[in-house]
């Protein structure tokens, strides 16, 4: 997508020298490594990505089975002058596991997904190709234990636990990187190091929110939990299609106010459905008894929902129900696609959303004419307030740095056929509405929610820890092996 010439290091000498001995590929075999090359049959199968407005197409795609094939590919690549790029679950926004160009060694971890659980320690060591509906099942089958991430299960641990990893358990448990005590990286000359507080502490902080940046992590080592007893889940619908920008602007305000003092134990979303069905979920880590009155205290201020849904359920069956119904388990399926534009407005606690702005996103979305094939939705995601465990780290703790935030909101249009420069539009005018009405506010984004064509992403996805991140990535990766759009040393636009 983006012209990253100018910036790169690694030189064509590196290229020519090798031009005429060997290629990339017979390395690559010679030293044992499973691959799969434009010439099978499954290559398209294979580099199509779960965004498929996306198709790069790599040099080769490497299955390493161990971490020294990871360091063997590596080097491999290297050698030849040919970029390297980890694909863990595939679930990037905007294909990034295929590197951000044609040409690049793929690193896919469909052949490491193993989970393994310590319990002395009661962490797990998870490899990067086990996808989190597995996780969370072999967690809580074998182990009886949980940990906070995601909700969709096809979703890979390698990439969300590189730049965040938010669940409805995240207020109470923290983001899937806070979970993070040791991991095990790769790095751009093949070196395989050993990261957490007291080894190469550095680059421990680097990855939980840079990951791709500083090498290739081959494991994560994550704190677990016991399996909640029973959660209750909830779901509130105000389904009225006539919903004017001032009834909207006062229901997500009185959501909004209310989620400012709500307890961590509380996970919450309100997703808007184009045409302004509004729908405020989640689940609740407690009693019935204090849901209720948190609840209570909540409809008092929006007014009675069209549809109310409160069930107290198991783990299992409350992950499954946040995410429609549809199972956890991800063996033996093939993975869905989506053609879609995604973008995201992280929002400072200390400059909640106006009035004014949430009403001017009403009007905009109300009354902006888009093809037919589009549908959209918006998630405002609590992410702050009350005593949450996002919030109760300073922002420079872990590269992740948006910290003293209230919300993450996702814009989301997808389309049913190629996708149509409307969208974009779309998508974009939905956000402007609200920070062109908020202009003194400095609003972040999120990383897990890549946006290749955000302005101002060293800013917006790294705020003050960008300038640390930068001289690490210099250091440990001066030729610029992992480099790709929006890799940290990445031009910003
Ligand atoms: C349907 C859907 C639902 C989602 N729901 C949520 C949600 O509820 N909460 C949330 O926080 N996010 C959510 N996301 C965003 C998701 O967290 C990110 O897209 C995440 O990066 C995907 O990880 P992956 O391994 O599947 O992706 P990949 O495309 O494989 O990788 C994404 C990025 O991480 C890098 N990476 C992958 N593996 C490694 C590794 N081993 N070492 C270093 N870097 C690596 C890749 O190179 C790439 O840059 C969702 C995304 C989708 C598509
Ligand atoms: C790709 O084709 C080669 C040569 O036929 C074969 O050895 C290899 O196993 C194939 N890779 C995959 C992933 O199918
Ligand atoms: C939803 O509830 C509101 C307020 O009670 C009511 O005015 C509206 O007609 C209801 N909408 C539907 C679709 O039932
Ligand atoms: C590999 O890179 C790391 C990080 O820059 C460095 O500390 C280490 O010495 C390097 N190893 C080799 C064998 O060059
Ligand atoms: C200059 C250079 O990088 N040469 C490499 C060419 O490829 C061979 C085989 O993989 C390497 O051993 C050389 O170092």
């Amino acid at each position: 997508m983006l012209a990253l010439a100018s910036t790169l290091s690694l030189t064509l000498a590196f290229v020519l020298a090798n031009a005429s001995g060997g290629s990339l590929v017979s390395c690559l075999t010679n030293n044992g490594l499973r691959i799969e090359v434009s010439q099978n049959s499954t290559w398209h199968a294979s580099t199509t990505p779960f965004n498929t407005r996306f198709h790069f197409s790599p040099s080769a795609l490497v299955y390493p089975t161990q971490t020294s094939d990871v360091s063997k590919a590596i080097q491999c690549a290297v050698n030849f002058g040919v970029r390297v790029s980890p694909l863990s679950g595939g679930h990037s926004y905007s294909a990034s596991g295929y590197g951000s160009q044609d040409g690049t060694l793929v690193i896919s971890f469909r052949d490491m997904a193993h989970i393994s659980y310590q319990s002395s320690e009661e962490t797990v060591t998870i490899q990067p190709g086990a996808r989190l509906g597995d996780v969370a099942l072999e967690l809580h089958d074998k182990y009886g234990r949980a940990l906070a991430h995601g909700v969709c299960p096809y979703v890979g641990i390698g990439g969300h636990a590189a730049f965040g990893g938010w669940g409805f358990s995240s207020r109470n448990w923290g983001l899937l990187i806070d979970q993070v005590e040791a991991a095990e990286l790769v790095l751009a000359n093949g070196t395989v190091v050993h990261l957490s507080n007291t080894q190469n502490p550095d680059l421990f902080w680097a990855i939980r929110g840079a990951a791709s940046s500083f090498g290739i992590v081959t494991e994560y080592t994550l704190k677990t939990h016991p399996v909640p007893l029973s959660v209750i889940r909830y779901s509130y619908t105000f389904s009225n299609p006539d919903l004017s920008a001032d009834r909207f602007a006062k229901l997500l305000g009185s959501y909004q106010t209310w989620g400012r003092t709500a307890p961590k134990e509380l996970g919450i979303e309100a997703n808007v459905w184009q045409g302004g069905k509004v729908e405020i979920g989640g689940y609740y880590m407690g009693s019935l008894f204090d849901f209720n009155r948190l609840a209570g205290s909540l409809l008092r201020t929006t007014g009675l929902p069209n549809a109310t849904y409160v069930q107290e359920r198991s783990w299992l069956v409350a992950l499954t129900e946040v995410n429609g119904g549809s199972p956890l388990s991800t063996k033996g399926k093939s993975d869905a696609h989506d053609t879609f534009f995604a973008k995201s407005l992280v929002v400072p606690t200390a400059s909640p959303l106006t009035a004014t702005a949430l009403s001017a996103l009403a009007t905009y979305f109300a009354n902006t004419k888009i093809p037919n094939t589009l549908s959209w939705f918006i998630q405002f995601e609590l992410w702050g307030g009350g005593n949450s465990a996002i919030s109760s780290l300073p922002s420079d703790a872990t590269a992740y740095p948006h910290r003293a935030h209230l919300w993450t909101i996702q814009f989301y249009a997808r389309s049913s056929t190629a996708w149509p420069t409307e969208g974009t539009v779309f998508v974009n005018g939905m956000v402007s509405s609200i920070t062109d009405h908020m202009k003194g506010t400095t609003f972040g984004a999120y990383a897990n929610y890549l946006d290749p064509l955000l302005k101002g992403w060293h800013d917006k996805y790294y705020a003050g820890n960008y300038p640390r991140l930068a001289a690490l990535q210099k250091q440990v990766d001066p030729h610029g092996v992992f480099q790709k759009a929006q890799n940290i040393g990445a031009p910003d636009f």
